[in-house]
């Protein structure tokens, strides 16, 4: 087993201090499935009370500086108020993600519709995001468009990535200098036989098409069951074109869940390939973001072991021997190099990150800290009337 040397620990702290996850302003929100959304007491009413229990989360974890928003559901008449009201909570808005399914005219697509009026509609919603993005001083466009096909000869393929193509293009030459557009890809749901950005090729050819301002959004629940996600990550990382993740888990499909929680694995072997690709250096802009629903655990709790989960994962990730392994990989010495990783994984790196917190002047254990800080039963006391905020299609 490894022992954490004190230098080593020193390292791994000094990067996990560096780690910033964006909470997602969707997940403080009632969520659920088809069958049912269960509504919990405390949620949040307005996209300020979004961001405060957002701000809280930070405030207890160090490392969750900003959230993102989701339009409309985030909807407000003053966007630099909106952003004044995170600061003054101690965080900032982050990437900014458009909505183009959710409206009737959106059923047989949005930007690739067979309708051109309502592809304009569409991309003018996402030329709105740009512009709400200059005002919240956010630098990340999040889109996801839900298109697709149900049935084969329902629609062209060829057609609906030329629609594609045209919009993103406009998007993208709207976007000021320092923005990014992220292209988050997914491989159904909800069309079931052709979605028009199913899979990390098709968004990174997009991409490269548009320009170096656009990169690929992994949503880390959005690949076939057995996808190697690591391998892609390694691939995109080693292409410069990884923009960030959605970060959840999931058992079968696109289940949402926190991440870490459904296969601790998987994101120690994602995080141990973002390491070795440069993913955690300090210039890197790869965008850690959260993508969850908590449909039955308390949202507060779910998001702050969300975050737990991946520093967790990271510091892991970081205690990985990379001589050793390097020796035994070129060696050809596959269970030795095995061993090496393993090792790293099999390493208790809970009381390091604790002792991260309390270098950070934190409590060691931020979800007993937020049981004991009584803001639950505060927001619980004080968020009466008025309509929770949920997504609900
Ligand atoms: C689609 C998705 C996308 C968001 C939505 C909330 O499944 O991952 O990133 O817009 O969830
Ligand atoms: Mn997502």
């Amino acid at each position: 087993m490894t022992e954490i040397s004190p230098s080593r620990s020193a390292t791994v702290k000094s990067i996990l201090r560096g780690l910033r996850i964006e909470t997602p302003s969707w997940a403080y929100g009632n969520s659920g499935t088809r069958f049912k959304v269960f509504a919990q007491a405390g949620v949040p009413r307005t996209p300020q009370e979004k961001i405060d229990d957002a701000a809280k989360v930070h405030e207890l974890t160090g490392v969750a500086p900003s959230v993102a928003l989701h339009i409309p559901w985030d909807r407000v008449d003053d966007w630099a108020g909106l952003a004044a009201h995170a600061r003054d909570a101690g965080i900032e808005l982050g990437a900014i993600n458009p909505n183009v399914f959710q409206e009737d005219d959106y059923k047989l697509g949005s930007i690739c519709n067979p309708d051109p009026g309502v592809r304009r509609k569409a991309t003018d919603h996402l030329l709105e995001c740009v512009e709400i993005a200059e005002q919240t001083g956010s630098k990340i466009l999040s889109m996801w468009v839900a298109d697709g096909t149900n049935y084969p000869g329902q629609d062209d393929i060829r057609a609906r990535q030329d629609r594609l193509a045209t919009a993103l293009r406009e998007v993208y030459d709207r976007m000021p200098e320092g923005m990014r557009l992220l292209l988050e890809y997914k491989f159904f749901e909800p069309a079931f036989y052709t979605m028009d950005v199913p899979d990390w090729g098709t968004s990174y050819a997009h991409c490269a098409q548009l320009g170096p301002a656009a990169q690929v959004l992994v949503d880390t629940g959005h690949h076939a069951p057995g996808t190697n996600i690591e391998f892609i990550v390694s691939f995109l990382l080693r292409a410069g074109m990884l923009g960030g993740f959605h970060f959840n888990s999931r058992f079968y499909a696109d289940d949402d869940l926190i991440v870490g929680l459904a296969d601790p694995f998987q994101l120690f072997r994602l995080m141990y390939e973002v390491n070795r690709g440069g993913g955690l250096a300090a210039d890197s802009d790869v965008a850690f973001m959260l993508d969850q629903c908590h449909n039955i655990e308390p949202k507060i709790p779910a998001m702050i072991r969300s975050i737990t989960n991946v520093q967790e994962a990271t510091a892991k990730a970081l205690l990985v021997d990379t001589d050793a392994l390097r020796a035994a990989q070129e060696a050809g010495d596959v269970l030795g190099a095995n061993e090496v990783l393993m090792d790293a994984y099999h390493t208790d790196v809970r009381p390091l990150v604790a002792e991260l917190r309390t270098d950070m002047g934190l409590d060691p254990d931020p979800i007993t800290a937020y049981r004991r800080s009584g803001y639950q039963q505060r927001i619980e006391a004080e968020r009466i009337g008025g309509n929770a905020m949920g997504w609900g299609a």
